[in-house]
Formats: C-alpha cells, structure tokens, sequence
C-alpha cells in the first residue's frame, strides 16, 4: 500500500493515490500497555498467491493498494514475514500512530465519566449507546415503516439489533428481503455510520423521493449496524484507538469473518492460533455473533424458499468491491457457475462505476476462509458481496480511523451502489440480461 506518512519518513515514500488525514506530529511514546510491541510494514506482493503468503504468516493485514499491503508485525511475527522474501518497508511504531491519533476526554457535562466515547476529532461516530439510541428514534419517527428486533446477544451480552425497513414492517410480505451488515471487524467504525446512512436515507427520504419510495415498498430491507459491538465498544474504551479487529471472546477473540461455517478452515486463509488477527475459533460459528447472524438468515428460510437475496457486509478499508468466493482463486467451483460468477462480477463492476472502488473476486486479494460471503452463497445462494470502504490506501493504522468529517462524503459516495443493488436485489442475473 502506498502510504504517507509523518514527516521522518515522508520523502520514502511512493505514489499515494488517496488523500491521507493529517496525524498529528507526535514523537513516539512508550507502550504504555502490556501487549507485544507492533510494527507496521508496507509489504509489496504483486499476486493472490504472494498476499496469500504474507496473510499465512499471521501479521495483521490492515489493508491492500494493488501489490501493497499494510500489516502490523508483532516482533515474533517478523522472522515469518521477512521469511517470505518479499519487499518491506518499515514504518514505525503502531501504538505510537495510533496514540497519535488522539486521546478521548472522559469528563462529560456533568463531570461523570463517559468511558465509552470516541476521541476529539471523531465525536462524529456512534459508539454502541449512540447507535441503539439513533435506532429508536428511527422507530419513533417512523413507526410505519421500521421495525426494530434484536437477533440476540453478544459475547458480552449486546443486543445485535436489526432494523427492518419496508412497508407494512409488521407484515412479512412477500418482497425480496436485502440485508446489510456492518461492523463485523470491531476497528471499522465507519461502517457503522454506513449502515447509518442506509437507515436514514430510506426512512426520512420515503415521503419526498419516489424512487426510495419505490424500493421501500417493493423490497424488506434489513440493517444491521454493529454485528460485533463488544470488540467495538473495546477498541475505544481506554479513550485511545486499539486497532482491535476481533470479537472479545476469551482469550484474545475470534475473526468474526473467518468463523462462518462453509469450508471453515479448508484453506490456508485462517489460523488456528488464538493469538492470530485471523484465528477462525475452535469451530465454525462458536462465536455467539456468527451464530445469531446465521439463525437470523437461517430463519429466513420460509415454505423452502430463502426470502433473502442479497446481501453487502461493510468492511473497511481499500475502497474494494469483493465477491465470493474467497476460499479457492478458481473463478467457479462446486455451486457457482459461470453465468452466476459473471452475474457477481457484472453487478460489482456496475456498482464500482458508481463509487470508484475496485471491483475483484475476495479471493484475487488474498485467500480466506471462513468468511461470511462465501456461507451466504454457499448455504443459501444469497448474493453477498463485501464493500471495503474508505481510504484506498493509509499510513498504517490510521486508515482505520478517519476523521468524523470524512463520514458524511464516505458514506454518501455509496449511495448509488446501495441504490444500484436494492434495484437489481428482485434479481441479480438481470444485470446480464439472464431470467430468474
Ligand atoms: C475480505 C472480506 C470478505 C471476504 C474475503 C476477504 C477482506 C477483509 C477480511 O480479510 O476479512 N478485509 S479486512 N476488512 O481488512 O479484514
Ligand atoms: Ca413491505
Ligand atoms: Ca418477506
Ligand atoms: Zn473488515
């Protein structure tokens, strides 16, 4: 990944092709916790099979511009990435960057204490109170047309709320069922916001834009913010971001997104080590998440017939548009032809156009298992596709956290890629003129 950087190290640096927030200069301050010391690299690995490696090695991969990956080493990870023979940049310190990025002042109005609130420069976000209250008022403000429900609860005990948008929201009709997921990598708070916006612009825009009207009442649209709100809540709750990616399972948590249960594990694209930014659990769906998520689209299954039909699961970031499957490079493979691999590829470029985003099959970036994508179509034939938002590309750990200011545009900027999808939701293979 391109990358730029606090002044020392700027003028290493290559192309950037996406701006990058402004860090403060801060010298780098001592580790103040008790977690291993991480260094961020940029490491350059020009195909899947060589990304694929660098993701073996167990490093956390932040993020992908083209052949340039963002990882956080631990030092006893080093050894293994250096193994890999590829080009390395090291760029310093990653608690250092991300204690750069800002401290959280605690003492609200009241002087009590708000322990669980984003730093300056990104009150902008909800944080897992803020999101639960935005969700009621959605229901008050538009009773007829929302219908709130939790799919049960967190590791830590969190309501996973779910907001069904459509008309007659009390009624199951008979209309394509969309299902939007955000938040399954706690450190991805802009989704949050995403998933958010999707809220807000198919609720307050009902009365005034007929075409939202059109979709609203043609379609059960289903939002779920935060699919992982302990590990969110976590990663700001010492008022300094964590870069936390996981679950808060004991001991050290579980990928969400190597946890679903199609061909959990088969291949190289998880770990086995609980200490890994990847450790796909002790089994498929033991992670209480995954489950509630799973039971929810399993119940979804009504006279024999899988009412969902799409799906788009929020990730960031590298502002990339990914489809299954992640678990082999091979384009189709035992339930996923040609004309519905092409239908994937189709309606992903269609909707990259929209957004600027890069447009791939999951597994052309690096191979995973276990991810949510692959169980979605596999079980269920639901066309699920991964959005990894903004930024292209970052200096280390801070692509995970741009300011709250970036929210509103980052968010907007997919507008039409949501509008795209819920339009081509009552039938994918339509985008290539196939029939359902
Ligand atoms: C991804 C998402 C879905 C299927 C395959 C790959 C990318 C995602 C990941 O590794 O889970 N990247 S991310 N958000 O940085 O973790
Ligand atoms: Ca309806
Ligand atoms: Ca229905
Ligand atoms: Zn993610």
């Amino acid at each position: 990944m391109s990358r730029k950087r606090r002044g020392l190290v700027a003028a290493a640096l290559g192309v950037c092709l996406t701006m990058v927030l402004p860090l403060n200069t801060v010298t780098a301050q001592p580790n103040t916790n008790s977690s291993p010391q991480r260094t961020v690299f940029e490491v350059t690995a020009d195909s899947p099979e060589a990304r694929t490696r660098v993701a073996r090695t167990g490093v956390d991969v932040l993020g992908a511009n083209g052949p340039t990956l963002t990882v956080i080493a631990e030092a006893r990870q080093q050894w293994a990435l250096r193994a890999t023979g590829l080009p390395l940049k090291d760029l310093g310190d990653a608690d250092a960057q991300l204690a750069a990025l800002g401290k959280a002042d605690f003492t609200d109005r009241a002087g009590g204490v708000d322990p669980q609130d984003f730093p300056s420069g990104y009150t902008g976000y909800h944080n897992f109170q803020e999101t639960v209250a935005e969700l009621n008022k959605t229901v008050s403000d538009h009773a007829n047309l929302v219908k709130l429900s939790s799919l049960g609860k967190s590791y830590e005990g969190r309501d996973l709320w779910a907001l069904k948008i459509s008309d007659n929201p009390g009624a199951d009709e008979n209309e394509p069922e969309v299902l939007f997921t955000c938040n399954q990598h706690a450190r991805e708070h802009l989704t949050v916001e995403m998933c958010l916006r999707i809220i807000k612009k198919y609720t307050d825009g009902y009365a005034t834009n007929p075409t939202i009207k059109n979709l609203v009442d043609s379609r059960e649209i289903w939002v779920v913010p935060s699919v992982n709100p302990d590990g969110a809540e976590y990663d700001i709750a010492s008022g300094s971001f964590r870069a936390w990616r996981k679950n808060r399972q004991p001991s050290n948590g579980t990928d969400p997104n190597r946890n679903w249960g199609f061909k959990w594990g088969c291949c190289g694209g998880s770990s086995g080590s609980p200490s890994s930014e990847t450790y796909r659990g002790p089994s498929a769906f033991s992670a209480p998440e995954t489950q509630r998520v799973r039971d929810f689209v399993n119940s979804r299954v009504v006279g024999g017939a899988q009412q969902i039909k799409t799906h788009i699961d929020f990730h960031t970031y590298s502002e990339l548009i990914l489809w299954p499957y992640g678990y082999t490079t091979a384009d189709t493979a035992p339930g996923l032809d040609a004309n519905e691999a092409n239908a994937f590829a189709t309606l992903g470029r269609r909707m990259a156009a929209t957004n600027g985003y890069t447009p791939e099959q999951s597994s052309d970036l690096y191979v995973t298992d276990g991810s949510v994508n692959d169980w979605m179509w596999a079980q269920h034939k639901i066309w699920s596709y991964t959005f990894e938002m903004y930024p292209k590309s970052s200096s280390g750990t801070s692509g995970f956290y741009p300011r709250d200011t970036q929210i509103e545009p980052q968010t907007a900027r997919n507008d039409s890629a949501v509008e795209l999808f819920l339009t081509y939701s009552d039938c994918v293979p339509r985008i290539t003129g196939r029939t359902c």
